[in-house]
């Protein structure tokens, strides 16, 4: 560390607690700033590693909708979910709290009045759209329409999904919105602004130039984004869910996710050290490092450090070691499709294996750009370098030494100029693993580490103990002494990455955790020390493993897409004659036209066999052009209560069907029929 720092701040970003956390979150953020953590405690410096669960915004408050609760019962739910998650790959956050809590709250609120105060916000009206039916504001998720793009009929007001544009909701044709189905109309409504455009220039002299040491490719960001210029952001919403601005005549109005979540770290810290937290935010020497995914860029590196110095009172951060992304056998990780390896499900499905993905995805990490994680891929780092390498050198070290000394650490002899290179590659180790990690580089970092291993399985198949017990034991006393010692340069050197193993294997040698400052010594353990138990570290996974893992993929993801079309639960039974009351038929279109000054609804004028009935239908928003369906045959309800809607008196209703995405297509009968045919 260099002397201008006394102390690390680590924080990862916190994740939306709108589903379980999967492998792709593990590899950009949560396992890089294990590592992070991890190594700077054993280094014996002061750290803190902060997390917690993002709870407010817009994607928590759709799911909720989707399954009819709150979106309380939705962060609780996740919440649990990714705190164990975490828990269980050994993830070692300080603390891990939520956005929704009490301190938070109070935090951010008075974060956002402070600046308020200060004037740093502008004011501005804007015309947004709204749900008149609903009666309330629209983010742009709650409204679908027609890609202009493309034609997709159900583009977000935000992007198209299908074409991929980033959209606003004015560009949708036929915008609707996804609460009432009504089409929203615009609206206007007042927001606080952060003026970014005026913190610019410190932005650019502070990025550009006194932090060249960046990423490339968060330096990169940053500096497509400021060459841009940047604009206002508003940093309030129209909402019912996230922390009300504190601000007289702000009823209805809450803080932009992207505002609050960033101050949960700040909160974080409090709740976990009331009295000591603003040593950790406010002084020169602390350290503050975000780890975040690519997506995370700008909010952390233009947005935050504009809050904070507007606020004036916070440091800034030191450094944004951002990922790109990790992808899944060739695709995209998506929640949505369900193309994930979940945690929570790696877990019950691979008991005790933390550590072999912690090991494949820093291995495979999308450090400098985007990665795939393939279970084969998987499967290899297990079998040839966890298996093969690591846990065979360990095993090899322990079972002769058990063999050949009744498990006591033999004694070092007259070294060999190949036992002398042997140490000088082993000393080496800890400056290359500290470089990159210094650097931020933990793919390499590992490697490093793995070398470690290689080294001592050369070296026990070069020096062949099990042949050199046959006539000197001195010999095969030394070398294997100096195997031990690699053993325990290994329980450093892997505790960052691999830490259930590093665990294991000071257990293996009745070992206390050794300081990093010892990596490389050759006196780790004492002559004639007892060792522990010992067992196999790794074992290796199969073929059918992963093919199982691939398979499941494959058919979860069908099942999701089946599942999205999946039917509704069937109704309770009725008795046949309750059947029998409901007069269905056929009738012919004659007539078929929009109601006026409505958006729903059709007007049928039907030749029922009888006479002319007149029906209206909600189904305008599917069947643009009406007129089309005139000599068409539809299905109604001929015996249903007559009901006027604008004033028109509506004869029946006419039988459509309805769509999991609550779309609606008329019914005709197969061929045509006599106007008037019963449906039975
Ligand atoms: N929840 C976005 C994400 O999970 C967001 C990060 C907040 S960090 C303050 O990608
Ligand atoms: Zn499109």
């Amino acid at each position: 560390m260099s002397t201008r720092f006394k102390r690390t701040l680590i924080t990862s970003a916190l994740p939306y607690a709108n589903g379980p956390v999967h492998i792709g979150h593990l590899a950009g953020v949560y396992v890089p700033s294990d590592i992070y953590a991890r190594y700077l405690r054993l280094k014996g410096e002061e750290v803190l590693f902060i997390g917690g669960s993002d709870e407010h915004g817009i994607p928590i408050t759709l799911k909720a909708r989707a399954e009819g609760v709150t979106p309380q019962y939705i962060v609780d739910r996740y919440h649990e979910l990714i705190k164990k998650s975490f828990e269980a790959f050994g993830i070692t956050f300080d603390i891990y709290s939520r956005t929704t809590s009490e301190v938070h709250r109070k935090v951010a609120s008075d974060f956002f009045r402070t600046l308020y105060d200060k004037g740093e916000f502008t004011e501005q009206e804007s015309e947004q759209y709204y749900d008149e039916e609903a009666k309330q504001f629209l983010a742009d998720r709650y409204i679908v329409g027609t890609c202009p793009h493309c034609g997709n009929e159900k583009a977000y007001g935000d992007q198209c999904e299908r074409c991929g544009t980033s959209l606003s909701p004015s560009e949708l044709i036929q915008p609707r919105s996804t609460l009432s189905g009504s089409q929203p109309v615009k609206r206007k409504t007042k927001h606080w602004y952060l003026p970014l455009d005026k913190h610019e220039p410190w932005l650019r002299e502070w990025i550009l130039e006194e932090h060249k040491e960046w990423k490339i490719n968060v330096y990169g960001q940053c500096k497509s984004w400021l060459d841009q210029g940047l604009q206002p952001r508003a940093v309030s919403r129209d909402l019912d869910w996230g922390v009300p601005v504190p601000v007289e005549g702000a009823e209805g109005k809450v803080l932009y996710v992207w505002f609050d979540a960033p101050i949960g770290y700040i909160s974080n810290t409090k709740e976990l050290l009331p009295d000591t937290w603003e040593k950790w935010w406010k002084e020169e020497d602390t350290k503050l490092v975000h780890f975040i995914g690519k997506d995370n860029i700008v909010f952390h590196c233009i947005v935050f450090p504009a809050m904070l110095k507007a606020e004036g009172s916070y440091i800034l951060p030191e450094n944004v070691p951002a990922n790109e992304f990790l992808n899944l056998e060739g695709d995209k990780i998506s929640t949505s499709n369900n193309w994930a390896v979940w945690l929570h499900e790696y877990l019950e499905e691979f008991p005790g294996k933390q550590d072999v993905l912690r090991y494949a995805l820093t291995a495979n990490a999308p450090e400098t750009k985007d990665n795939d994680f393939t279970w084969k891929d998987f499967q290899a780092h297990n079998n040839n370098e966890l298996v093969a390498v690591l846990g065979n050198f360990v095993n090899r070290a322990m079972v002769l030494t058990r063999n050949y000394f009744d498990n006591k650490v033999p004694s070092l002899g007259e070294l060999t100029e190949y036992d002398r290179e042997t140490i000088a590659e082993v000393e080496k180790v800890k400056q290359a693993v500290e470089h990159n990690l210094d650097h931020y580089r933990f793919r390499e970092a590992q490697k490093e580490a793995m070398n470690l291993a290689r080294i001592g399985n050369k070296y026990l198949a070069d020096t062949e103990p099990w042949k050199t017990s046959k006539s000197d034991m001195e010999r095969t006393a030394t070398i294997l002494n100096i195997a031990l010692q690699v053993t325990a340069n290994l329980s450093i050197v892997m505790e960052p990455f691999l830490p259930f193993t590093s665990g294991k294997i000071r257990s293996f040698l009745k070992a206390e955790r050794f300081d990093w400052n010892v990596l490389g010594s050759f006196d780790l353990l004492p002559e004639g020390h007892a060792l522990g138990e010992a067992s196999l570290l790794f074992e290796k996974i199969e073929d059918d493993v992963i093919e199982q893992q691939v398979q499941k993929l494959h058919d979860t993801k069908k099942n999701n897409e089946a599942g999205k079309q999946k039917a509704e639960p069937v109704k309770e039974n009725v008795a046949f004659d309750a059947f029998e009351k409901l007069d269905i038929r056929v009738g012919t279109v004659l007539e078929c036209e929009k109601v006026p000054k409505t958006d729903k609804l059709l007007r049928f004028l039907l030749d029922d066999g009888l006479q002319k009935r007149t029906i209206l239908s909600g189904i305008a928003q599917w069947y643009p052009n009406p007129s089309e369906l005139i000599g068409k045959q539809v299905c109604f309800i001929a015996n249903l209560e007559p009901r006027k809607m604008r004033g028109i008196l509506s004869e029946g209703m006419i039988l459509s069907a309805e769509n999991s995405d609550g779309s609606l297509a008329l019914i005709f009968p197969s061929e045509d029929v006599l106007p008037g045919s019963p449906v039975v």
